[in-house]
């Protein structure tokens, strides 16, 4: 892919990564049409993530079956200290996916050594929203916002130029790239930071099913609404007549993939028309929204190896555990072979 230009947004200091991408709206419009012909109903996770849904996704976190946001917090507060002894003088975080830069702070509290930080994220609103506050309190620090495909290849902003770059990918969003996407995502990000680089890395590990199953389906219901929030967003922007009442959302572990699967279920036989297509569903038949991937250390390394990275150090989280990995270029040979790690 050829490397994408860069445009500053009027006015905001958020500069956006330009290229040839098909515009947000209509790639979403051709994702339904094609995951809802597909032989098996199913759509991208990343369409969750309209405000309504993030709203809902901020909720989740606050819910008491959701433990991964608050592991990763705890955890990272526990470590930020041994995580920024390495980071070197004049680095530039690079955050990918930021969203509103919570857990950041806790990094850049640690490490004011850093010159400057570059929050990726596909939404305008959330990076405005978390680079004003960031500005304010960290006067010293150069705060460059980018919108962009973070998944894609773009070319980092002058103020990350030059100087070693310490990339942060925390929340276990890894876990919901499917096959070799993950391992394609490590790939361009070793790329977009360059060999002077490492990457920090958020997990969720495997764990007991049920309180996988409880954390993708809490007793409040706020991931089923999460779930049931694709299927308004293609009723307000693609003209569709979903009822989400219609449907149930399902939360499963699949053993054999290790992963968290979401599916809305069908509850009776009907046509739905959505993205100028009509759909037929049959009674108890799925629609498959997203898949979490769980991993074990060894598992985890052995993705990062594949992708060109080696795994450095890792902390784990007490009990749920996740955990938080230091990945390093692969620069010839791997500082701990996958093979070694438990
Ligand atoms: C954003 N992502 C890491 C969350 C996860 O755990 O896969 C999304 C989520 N889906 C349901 N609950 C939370």
């Amino acid at each position: 892919m050829k490397p994408i230009a860069s445009k500053p947004q009027a006015g905001t200091g958020i500069v956006e990564a330009a290229g040839a991408q098909p515009a947000a709206g209509e790639s979403f419009a051709a994702d339904v049409m094609a995951g809802l012909s597909a032989r098996r109903k199913q759509l991208p996770p990343k369409y969750f993530y309209d405000a309504a849904g993030s709203r809902l996704f901020e909720e989740i976190c606050r819910t008491d079956e959701y433990y991964v946001t608050r592991s990763e917090t705890t955890l990272l507060r526990n470590v930020a200290a041994e995580i920024a002894r390495d980071i070197p003088d004049g680095a530039a975080l690079v955050e990918f996916g930021s969203g509103e830069s919570a857990k950041t702070r806790l990094l850049l509290d640690a490490a004011p050594q850093l010159s400057s930080y570059v929050p990726i994220d596909i939404s305008a609103d959330a990076l405005c929203g978390a680079s004003g506050g960031l500005t304010r309190d960290y006067p010293r620090l150069i705060v460059a916002p980018m919108v962009a495909d973070f998944t894609g290849h773009f070319r980092l902003p002058a103020c990350a130029e030059g100087r070693p770059r310490m990339g942060f990918f925390p929340g276990s969003t890894i876990g919901n790239f499917d096959g070799d996407h993950a391992v394609r995502f490590l790939r361009s990000a070793r790329q977009v930071l360059g060999i002077h680089a490492a990457l920090l890395v958020g997990v969720d590990l495997i764990k007991d099913p049920a309180r996988l199953i409880a954390a993708y389906d809490d007793s409040l219901g706020v991931t089923a609404r999460f779930n049931k929030n694709l299927l308004l967003r293609i009723n307000r922007e693609l003209g569709g007549d979903f009822d989400p009442e219609a449907f149930d959302h399902l939360a499963l572990w699949n053993a054999a993939q290790s992963r968290m699967e979401m599916h809305l279920v069908s509850r009776k036989d009907q046509i739905v028309n959505a993205a100028g297509g009509t759909f037929a569903f049959r009674k108890g038949e799925r629609l498959h929204t997203e898949n979490s991937h769980k991993f074990s250390v060894a598992m985890f390394a052995r993705l990062a190896a594949e992708a060109g990275w080696s795994a450095i150090k890792i902390w784990i989280s007490d009990a749920p555990q996740v955990a938080m990995f230091r990945l390093e270029p692969v620069l010839g040979g791997s500082a701990v072979p996958p093979s070694e790690i438990p």
